[in-house]
Order: C-alpha cells, then structure tokens, then sequence
C-alpha cells in the first residue's frame, strides 16, 4: 500500500513538513496512525530537526485540457489549483489571480496541473476511522485506541515547535491532531471546519480531548463546544481561540513555514521546558490511566447502543452524499 504520510525535511531551516495523504478523507485508521508515530518519531529523534508543519495533501494529479466554455468543475478546479505548477491561459490565470469573477469567463484553453486532489483539497483530517470503531472485535478497537493515545502522547509532547497548517475541515480527532501542535493556522473559509463534535455522533471524547481543549480555549468555551459536539466554521475557531491565525487558503503552508522561524528563533532548551511545564500535567494524567482508558474505550464503543448511533452515522454520511 502507498504511504498515507509524507515527509519532506528542511535540512538547512531544520522544518519537516508532514502531508497527510490518505485519500478520501485523511481519517486516522490503525494504519494511519502507526505510520504517523512512526514518522513523528524519527523526526523526534533527528537532532537536525526542531520544527514540524502539519498539513494534508494528496499526490494525485490531474491534467486536463479543454476548449468549452467554463464550467463548474472548471469553477472548482481553480480554486484548487497550486500556482506555481499551473499552466493556464492568458484570460484563466489572470482571472484566477484577481481572485474569481469566474462566471464571466469567456471560451478558454487550459492545460492544468492540480497537485491538490478535490476531495482531500476540502479536508485537513476527518478524524477517528469510524469504519475502525464500528463492529470491530474488543481486541482490535483496543488496539485501536492505543494508536490514537499514541499519537496524541507524541504529538502533544513533542520536543519539536510544532504547527498545524489546516488547509480544510477538521473535525474530532482531526480536531484533536490539531490541539495537539503549538499553534494553528486554518484556511481563511468559512465552509472549512473544526472542533471535537463527539456527541453529534452519539459518542463522548475521552478527558484527555477535553483536557487539551480546555487547554486551548479555556473551560467555558470548552463546556459549550464539548455537550454540543459545536462544529466552528473558520472565523467562528479564530474568535473562541481555537485556532490562532486565518489566512487565505493557498497561504497555509507559506504563514506556517513563516511562523515557525519566529518559534525557532527561541533557544530549544527554553521552549522545550517551558512547554513540558504547560502540557506535563495533563500528557501524566492519561500515561497513569492508560489502560483504564482503553478499556473503558473498548467497552463503550462495543455496546450495542453505540454501534447503533455510529451506523446511524454512517447512513447520515453516505445520504448527505446522495
Ligand atoms: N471515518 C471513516 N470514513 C469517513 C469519515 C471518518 N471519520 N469521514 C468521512 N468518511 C467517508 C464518507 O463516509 C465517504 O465515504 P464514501 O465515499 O464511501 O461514501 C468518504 O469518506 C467521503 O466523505 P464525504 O463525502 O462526507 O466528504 P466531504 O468532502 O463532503 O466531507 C468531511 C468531508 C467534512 C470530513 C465529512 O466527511 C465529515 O463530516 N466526516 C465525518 C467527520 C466526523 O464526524 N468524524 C468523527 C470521527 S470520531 C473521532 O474522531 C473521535 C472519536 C472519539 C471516540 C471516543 C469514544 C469513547
């Protein structure tokens, strides 16, 4: 199977970029999640690298050519397209670059190279596999769950100065990867969104989710945005300091690269304590209940009644698509 991660290390600014690659939806599967720990831990390990982007591509790559009047795929298209690998014509690109009366647009020729697939383009991660929690034996979501207190545990305890660069929507567990880094940097688009919306799908996120929101947010936002499962467009995360920054959507990965030189121009040492100081507390309360914590997972998720709510999620899922 192809990687579901890439990596690409910096050596001269000591900054690795992470792309999740997993298409359709990035959702974090037990193989998602080991391939991840696998790579953060490397990183972790490189003494050459202090700071790690966080972000969702995909390789797939798309070519098209055509001669007919502007259509809405044509329409979705540019919004995706990467500049620097676009080839368009005269009348598209200088449209495009004004930032879209791309009603108007006359006949044209285009000859395009997305690097960004149109379905993982929407999403930075959806989140827990729900396929992975759903009529799985208690062994297997176990092992499950594990992965997912791993990820966390390594990301939210990371030595490196760590950025989320979320350049599409990010609900629950991707919610929880992006809690997880030091800053958070979202598209500036308000169909894109966030939060931990556990008991939309009938299911509670465990403490340590809600530990690292209230974290982020503070315990009054966190109370709200936990019993109500609140998804937040863009602009609504930026105001209850979900995420710190918006920026338009094909600067994502520039701001992040950007920001982390200012967190790396902090001596290591310091910021490294200074964040074990801030995160310690909360990364030892989960180390000293970690298998209590799966195996409440494991007999919470396994009940017939949350079986039933994740099904009727699913179905929920395939018919919005219908
Ligand atoms: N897991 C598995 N499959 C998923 C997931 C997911 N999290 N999300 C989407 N998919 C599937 C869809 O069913 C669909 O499948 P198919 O093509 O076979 O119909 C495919 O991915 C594409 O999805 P969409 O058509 O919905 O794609 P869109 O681009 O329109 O929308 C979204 C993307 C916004 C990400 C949308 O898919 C969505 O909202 N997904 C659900 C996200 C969500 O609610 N995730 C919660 C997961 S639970 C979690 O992370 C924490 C659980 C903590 C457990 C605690 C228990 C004690």
């Amino acid at each position: 199977t192809s990687p579901k991660i890439k990596v690409d290390l910096d050596n001269s600014t000591g900054v690795a970029v992470l792309r999740m690659q997993s298409p359709p939806v990035n959702s974090l599967s037990l193989d998602f999640l080991t391939e991840f720990c696998i790579n953060l831990e490397k990183l972790e390990m490189d003494k050459s690298c202090r700071g790690l982007i966080i972000t969702s591509v995909s390789t797939h790559t798309h070519t098209h050519t055509d001669t007919d009047t502007v259509t809405q795929s044509h329409k979705t298209m540019i919004h995706t397209i990467t500049p620097p690998v676009c080839v368009v014509s005269q009348t598209l690109s200088k449209v495009s670059s004004t930032g879209l009366d791309i009603i108007t647009l006359p006949v044209c020729v285009c000859v395009c190279v997305c690097l960004v697939s149109q379905t993982l383009s929407k999403v930075f991660s959806a989140g827990l596999d729900i396929m992975e929690m759903y009529g799985k034996s208690p062994e297997r979501c176990g092992e499950f769950w594990k992965a997912v207190q791993e990820m966390w545990l390594k990301l939210y305890g990371s030595n490196m100065a760590t950025i989320a660069a979320i350049n599409g929507s990010s609900p629950a567990g991707g919610c929880l990867m992006s809690i997880g880094c030091d800053y958070r940097i979202m598209a500036d688009n308000p169909r894109y969104s966030i939060g931990l919306n556990e008991t939309q799908l009938g299911i509670v996120a465990p403490f340590w989710f809600k530990d690292t929101l209230v974290n982020t947010v503070g315990n009054r936002a966190a109370e709200l945005s936990l019993e109500l499962g609140l998804l937040y467009s863009a602009p609504d995360a930026l105001k209850i300091g979900l995420v710190d920054q918006l920026v338009p959507e094909d600067q994502v990965l520039s701001t992040a690269q950007d920001t982390m030189s200012k967190w790396l121009a902090v001596p290591d040492h310091a910021r490294q304590i200074t964040k074990s100081m801030m995160r310690k507390q909360t990364i030892d309360k989960l180390l000293s209940n970690r298998e209590a914590d799966i195996t409440n997972f494991v007999s919470f998720i396994t009940k017939d009644s949350i079986q039933r709510s994740l099904r009727m999620y699913l179905e929920m899922l395939k018919s919005r698509k219908a």
